[in-house]
C-alpha cells in the first residue's frame, strides 16, 4: 500500500486533489496544519484492496496484511500524538521547554518526565530553568568530603568496562595516597592478568611512585595476598577490563567477601545505554563512582542522569590523561552547568522542532505497548 502526501491551501482543495490523483474512494489517513495550509496523508482504497487480494493467495499474505494494518495504526497514532504534543505545548509551554532542555542535554526520558511532573506551577521560562538547575545540583549524589576514601584508607578495587580508565585513575589515586600516607604504606595489586601488558602499565606507575606492586590473577590469589598487606593503609586493586557481561570478571560478591570496596570507573563519553549498562553492572554495591574522560564528553547529561537514577555517589572526576594532575573532587554546580550547556551544542543528533511530535509519537507507541502487555 502506498501512502501519498498532499499539500493544499485548505482541506477542501486538498480533498479534491486527493480524489483527482487517487480516485473517489481514496482514504485520507490524516490531516494536519502545514505552513502552506494543510497536509493530507492519503492512500488509494483500491491499493489496499488489490494488495489484500493478491496476497491472500499466498500463505504469508495474512500476516502481511496485518503488518500493513499495524503500520497504518502506528501512523495514525503518531499523528494523534503529534496533535497531543502540539496541544500540550500550547497549554504548558514551560513544562515542554523543560523536557526539551533535558533531552537536548542527553538526559533520558524517564528522568525528564519525572522532573517535568514535579515542576511547580506558575513559573515562567527563566524561573523554570533556574528551578531545574537547582534540583539537579541538589540531587546529584556526591560522596561527602568527610568520607575521603584515600585519607581513611582501606582496600579498594577499581572496576569498570574495558578502557574506561581504571589503570590510569588508579595511578592518580595512588599518587595522592603516597602524599597522604607515604609510599611504604601504599600497595598496588594487578588483578588484570588477561590483557598483555596490563601489569607492565601498572608497574611503570608503581616504580615512579616507589610503591610495591603485587599480582593476583584470581580471587583465591587475592585472598592469600591481602593478609600479607595488612600493614598498608591503602591497597588499590586494578581489575581486568572485561566487557560488562564477561563472566570472568572478578565479581562484586567475591570482592565483598574479601572486604574489598569497589569504585566503579565509568567513562562519561559513552552513549547513554552503555553508561546505563556499566552502572548496572559495576555500580551496584559500589562505594562510589569515578567518571572519566569528561574532557572528551560534549554532553555529560547521560552520565549525570545515571548517577541520579542509581543514586551512585560520585567520588572523583577525571578530565584528562595526565597522572596525577587530571583527577578532581566533583563539584555539582560545575557538572550540572556543563551538562545543560552541552544541550545547546548544534550537532546532527540534536532534535529539531519538527522532530518533537515524532518523539511524542514514539512515546505514545511505547505507552500503547505497555498497555498491551498489561492486559
Ligand atoms: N581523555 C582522557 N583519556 C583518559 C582519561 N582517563 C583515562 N584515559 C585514557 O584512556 C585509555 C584507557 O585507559 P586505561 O587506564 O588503560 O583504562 P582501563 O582499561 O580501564 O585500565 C588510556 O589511553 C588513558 O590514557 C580521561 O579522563 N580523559
Ligand atoms: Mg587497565
Amino acid at each position: 500500500m502506498s501512502v501519498q502526501v498532499f499539500i493544499a491551501p485548505n482541506a477542501r482543495e486538498g480533498l479534491a486533489r486527493v480524489r483527482q490523483v487517487l480516485g473517489d474512494d481514496a482514504v485520507v489517513l490524516s490531516t494536519r496544519p502545514h505552513p502552506q495550509g494543510v497536509e493530507l496523508l492519503a492512500s488509494a482504497y483500491g491499493d489496499l484492496a488489490v494488495t489484500a487480494a493478491a496476497e491472500s493467495a499466498d500463505a504469508a499474505g495474512g500476516s502481511r496484511i496485518l503488518q500493513e494494518l499495524a503500520r497504518l495504526r502506528g501512523m495514525l497514532q503518531n499523528q494523534l500524538a503529534g496533535f497531543a504534543w502540539g496541544a500540550t505545548r500550547r497549554r504548558d509551554p514551560v513544562r515542554v521547554d523543560l523536557m526539551q532542555t533535558l533531552f537536548a542535554a542527553g538526559f533520558g526520558s524517564a528522568l525528564a518526565r519525572t522532573l517535568a511532573a514535579r515542576l511547580p506551577r506558575g513559573l515562567d521560562a527563566d524561573a523554570a530553568q533556574r528551578w531545574l538547575r537547582q534540583v539537579l545540583i541538589r540531587n546529584l549524589p556526591l560522596l561527602p568530603r568527610d568520607t575521603d576514601l584515600l585519607a581513611r584508607g582501606g582496600r579498594y578495587a577499581l572496576v569498570g568496562s574495558t578502557g574506561s580508565g581504571k589503570t590510569t585513575t588508579l595511578a592518580k589515586l595512588a599518587a595522592r595516597a603516597v602524599d597522604t600516607h607515604g609510599a611504604a604504606r601504599v600497595a598496588l595489586v594487578a588483578a588484570d592478568a588477561y590483557r598483555v601488558g596490563a601489569t607492565a602499565q601498572l608497574r611503570v606507575y608503581a616504580d615512579l611512585l616507589g610503591v610495591s606492586l603485587h599480582v593476583a590473577e584470581d580471587g583465591n590469589k587475592l585472598a592469600r595476598l591481602l593478609p600479607l598487606l595488612a600493614d598498608r593503609a591503602l591497597v588499590l586493586i586494578d581489575t581486568a577490563g572485561h566487557a560488562p557481561n564477561d563472566p570472568r570478571l572478578l565479581a562484586g560478591p567475591a570482592l565483598d567477601a574479601l572486604a574489598v570496596r569497589r569504585l566503579a570507573v565509568i567513562a562519561a563519553n559513552q552513549q547513554g545505554a552503555a553508561i546505563e549498562q556499566a552502572m548496572q553492572r559495576f555500580g551496584q554495591g559500589a562505594a562510589g563512582c569515578i567518571l572519566t574522560k569528561l574532557d572528551e564528553t560534549p554532553q555529560p547529561g547521560a552520565a549525570l542522569d545515571g548517577l541520579l537514577r542509581h543514586r551512585l555517589p560520585l567520588a572523583w572526576i577525571s578530565g584528562g590523561q595526565r597522572v596525577p594532575e587530571d583527577l578532581h573532587r566533583p563539584n555539582a554546580a560545575y557538572l550540572v552547568d556543563r551538562a545543560l550547556k552541552g544541550g545547546q551544542l548544534a550537532t546532527p543528533y540534536a532534535l529539531e522542532a519538527e522532530d518533537w511530535p515524532l518523539m511524542a509519537g514514539v512515546e505514545a507507541d511505547r505507552a500503547e505497548r505497555r498497555r498491551g502487555h498489561g492486559s
